[in-house]
């Protein structure tokens, strides 16, 4: 199951790691005010509609609901205002001039700057950099080259998407390119702006994303100075195609007869129980199997980082890996404070949960989402 890439070539370690949290968060109260009042909103417009049987009037949507189904408790944005407006409902980002950073760009060199702080690096260290992310601000130039020239970096560097699986993707290229001697040092960053492709008006999904970026620095373990650096034993990454999460828009968009920016299928959608059935045994089983033919016993693990999109999710996950139910330290959630970051979860989990951890520990970074797609990656704490 998958394609596993082994320690041959250079060693590869994680050297640093880092977090950039938007400054404002919306609590599950305040989300469910907001879409409560749109929802009457809606109703009292539709009134007739609704009275005459042609309409289905919109439910509240509730914060028990919300605490049960996801473990979500509160969301970090980049425009708070914009998304609790009734009357907007997603968020109102200024429009920036060329030049001028790009919004993804300026998360994207606060959490690199963290995490070249963590591993002793400067950006002269770096010779490569991959933004890795479930969606691009725009077609190009790529954002990893804003952030490049930004901060100054020699060397090249791309933007790639697999949803929420892209960071962990993004650390197997990253590792493949050290080991292989293309590069020396790498850090793979994550801007997510969730709140841009969640649709707020949605009572199914609209307590589910949130804001954030995350950067990890990959180099040559013989190289690396920092306190604190995993080895990455192995990585190993699936996908499968699926249509229960989707979105559907693209540049094609003006092309189509029908289309208009605000369709329904033009932001994030899910059949969440189909996803939720599908995905918890493959991710799964891809953790066991990379594992046990890694010589890794699973069930020995000291961490499991996972995707954060839902603590139930994340519960089974842990219980079938390490055959008992895991310590809350052993498999660290940040999805109450954070909501689903898509693929920066994982990586804030690592990120403010391994210190702790000795030397020789070991454990799993692993993110799964649409596509469907699965990223493993065995870390071993070597310093
Ligand atoms: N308030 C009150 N009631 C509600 C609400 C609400 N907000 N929403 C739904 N309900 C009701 C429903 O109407 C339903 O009522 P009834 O039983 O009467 O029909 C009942 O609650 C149960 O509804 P569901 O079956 O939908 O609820 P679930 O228990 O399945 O929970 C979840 C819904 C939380 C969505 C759950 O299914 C889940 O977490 N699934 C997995 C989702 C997942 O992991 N998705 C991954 C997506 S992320 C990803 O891959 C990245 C994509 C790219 C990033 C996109 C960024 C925007």
């Amino acid at each position: 199951m998958g394609t596993t890439m082994t320690t041959k070539g250079n060693r590869v370690v994680i050297s640093g790691s880092g977090v950039f949290t938007p400054e404002q968060s919306v609590s599950n109260a305040e989300l469910v005010a907001a879409f409560n009042a749109y929802a009457d909103k809606q109703n009292a417009l539709h009134a007739d509609d609704i009275a005459a049987g042609q309409r289905e009037p919109m439910a509240h949507s509730s914060e028990e609901f919300i605490f049960k189904a996801s473990g979500i408790e509160s969301r970090f944005v980049m425009d708070k205002e914009g998304v609790l407006n009734p009357d907007i409902m997603h968020p109102t980002l200024r429009q920036r001039d060329d030049e001028e950073p790009g919004i993804m760009a300026e998360m994207g060199v606060k959490a690199v700057t963290r995490a070249l702080e963590a591993a002793g690096r400067t950006a002269a260290d770096v010779d490569a950099i991959i933004c890795a992310a479930s969606n691009h601000e725009r077609a190009y130039p790529a954002i990893a080259i804003e952030i490049q020239d930004l901060l100054n970096i020699q060397g090249f560097g791309f933007d790639m998407n697999v949803a929420c699986s892209s960071a962990t993707f993004g650390i197997q290229a990253a590792a493949d390119m050290i080991r292989s001697g293309s590069a020396r040092c790498i850090v793979v960053v994550n801007p997510e702006i969730c709140s841009g492709h969640l649709e707020w008006r949605d009572r199914d999904c609209h307590f589910i994303f949130g804001d954030v970026c995350t950067a990890v620095v990959l180099e040559r373990a013989e190289e690396a100075v920092s306190d604190t650096q995993f080895e990455i034993h192995s990585t190993r990454c699936l996908t499968q195609f699926s249509n229960n999460i989707r979105n559907n828009n693209g540049f094609l968009r003006r092309s189509r007869p029908s289309g208009t920016v605000d369709r329904r299928d033009m932001q994030f959608m899910q059949n969440g129980r189909q996803v939720f059935k599908q995905v918890v045994p493959m991710v799964s089983e891809l953790i066991v199997e990379h594992c046990q033919d890694e010589g890794v016993d699973p069930e020995k693990l000291d961490r499991l980082w996972l995707h954060q999109a839902n603590k139930s999710m994340n519960d089974f996950i842990g219980r079938k890996v390490l055959g008992r139910v895991p310590e809350s330290e052993e498999q660290p959630n940040i999805l109450q404070d954070y909501a689903n970051t898509s693929s920066a979860g994982s990586i804030i989990a690592f990120s403010q949960n391994h210190e702790d951890l000795p030397v020789g520990a070991r454990g799993v970074i692993c993110s799964f989402g649409a596509g469907y797609s699965v990223g493993n990656v065995i870390v071993e704490r070597v310093a």
